[in-house]
């Protein structure tokens, strides 16, 4: 796959940075391998081997991938490390490009800035257009763009943590989120990866959690298409589901693929125009949260902006 989505060609750039780090080394071959990967994303199969058995070449592939991989995992590891110090819940947003991340991003922010503090790290091949229709909100965000890159790493968050403009927003995010503790609420960072349904499900970034979102107008065959990346979800956000009127799509049957792959995923259906099951992602955040800091329940301001959801989604019904 390098040749396609050459990931190798350019390291990425961390908004700021000349060059936010040199892991261009690391992905010389990568995606040789997992462009085709399997369901797993960590063993992946290698379909350049001739049949009836994996070459050298392939056993090779393998071998750097898994390398790549233990690599990636291991600065894995020290973000999340990094984000409990910080007292913060780092949640991966994955997507195809254009299922309404940002969209949904922006108005998440909106309806629970007030209730715990929340910062954002973008991925994009090109343009910073997401970041700044985050600061608009009044928000940090902090923008990596990986070139011709498909997929962020968890090299490439731990650049984001490092840089100092964003390290200043999250000791922000870490003293808010340090007062507010007293009454259990954690702070977020987002970080909205690159759209693509295929790569950045191999890569852990040091997330407590993981967001796939699929938009009514993909189709609703995908969960088992892109198996790996469903696989890979502890949530399925079915979005834009004001458009289904327009679109042929089978609610049970996405439902259905997803379960197939994922028994335990879970699966919340919005649209972030209309605010249809916005009550029900942000009940869903706020119980993300409560594990790190013990506290069960809605902060006030979260039940307001749940309840608020709720009657706005009333409204238009
Ligand atoms: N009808 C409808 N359109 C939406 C909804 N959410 C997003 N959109 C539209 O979908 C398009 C893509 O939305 P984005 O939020 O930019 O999608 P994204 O996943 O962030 O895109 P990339 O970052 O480029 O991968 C925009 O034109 C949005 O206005 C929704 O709930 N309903
Ligand atoms: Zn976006
Ligand atoms: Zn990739």
């Amino acid at each position: 796959m390098c040749g396609v989505c050459g990931c190798a060609v350019r390291p990425a750039e961390s908004e700021g940075h000349a060059s936010a780090h040199d892991h261009g080394h690391a992905h010389t071959h990568v995606h040789h391998v997992h462009g085709h990967q399997t369901d797993d994303p960590h063993t992946h199969s290698v379909s350049h081997a001739r049949p009836g058995g994996v070459d050298d070449h392939g056993m090779r592939l393998v071998r750097v991938e898994q390398d790549i991989l233990a690599a990636n995992d291991a600065i894995a590891a020290a973000n999340r490390r990094a984000f409990g110090e910080r007292g913060v819940v780092a949640l991966n947003l994955m997507s195809a490009p254009g299922s309404g991340k940002t969209t949904l991003l922006v108005r998440t922010i909106e309806d629970l800035k007030a209730s715990r503090p929340i910062a954002v790290i973008e991925g994009d091949q090109e343009t910073s257009f997401d970041a700044e229709r985050i600061r608009a909100t009044g928000v940090a965000a902090h923008q990596i763009n990986t070139g011709k890159g498909c997929h962020l790493d968890a090299r490439m968050v731990a650049s984001a943590l490092a840089h100092v403009d964003f390290a200043s927003a999250l000791a922000h995010v870490d003293l808010a989120g340090t007062l507010a503790r007293e009454d259990g609420q954690a702070g977020i960072v987002f970080i909205e990866n690159v759209g693509n349904l295929v790569c950045p499900a191999a890569f852990d970034l040091g997330e407590a959690s993981r967001v796939v979102l699929l938009s009514v107008t993909e189709g609703d065959d995908k969960p088992l298409k892109y198996a790996g990346m469903f696989a890979a979800a502890d949530l399925l956000l079915i979005t834009k589901i004001d458009l289904l009127p327009f679109v042929p799509f089978d609610l049970d049957r996405c439902c259905g693929f997803a379960r197939r792959v994922n028994p335990a995923i879970e699966i919340i259906e919005v649209s972030a125009t209309r605010g249809d099951g916005l009550d029900r992602w942000y009940a869903w955040i706020a119980g993300h949260c409560v594990g790190a800091h013990g506290h069960a329940g809605l902060s006030p301001p979260e039940a307001t902006a749940v309840a608020t959801a709720a009657a706005r989604q009333t409204a238009v019904e």
